[in-house]
């Protein structure tokens, strides 16, 4: 872990009182540490514009498995790229629908063209990306 460093910051008070109700609802002990998530949500943000940049993502998608074979089409989707998928995750929901959670690591453009052709697969109801930092 890297050293902490302090730094005092200057905020209108109105915004600081904002501030204060948010993270007291969302449970933060202390502004710090509220401040540091705020910080580090920007970076990964920041750090997904980079097409290069190593991430982890995790795609979470819905589809009815009885329509238009579309497990088979997920599946076949998946055997093409064991490079960018670290796990995945089924959840048969009800009597129509699964749930998949697919957690992939590489660069985010690789990430990105993969969720989109799955999402895009016929059958797939429901389907989002979400990116996160290696460190
Ligand atoms: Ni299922």
């Amino acid at each position: 872990m890297d050293k902490i460093i302090r730094k005092g910051i200057a905020f209108d008070a109105k915004v600081l009182r904002q501030f204060d109700d948010l993270i007291r609802e969302k449970g933060y002990k202390n502004r710090s540490e509220a401040i540091r998530d705020l910080v580090r949500m920007e970076l990964v943000e920041q750090e997904m514009q980079n097409p290069e940049a190593q991430m982890m993502g995790t795609l979470t998608i819905v589809y009815e498995h009885h329509r238009h074979h579309v497990q088979d089409e997920l599946t076949h989707i998946q055997h093409h790229h064991p490079d960018l998928i670290r796990s995945s995750l089924h959840i048969h929901i009800n009597p129509d629908n699964c749930l998949e959670v697919i957690v992939l690591e590489g660069m985010v453009k690789n990430i990105q063209k993969l969720a989109d052709e799955i999402i895009a697969a016929k059958g797939v109801k429901y389907g989002k990306i979400v990116m996160t930092s290696l460190t």
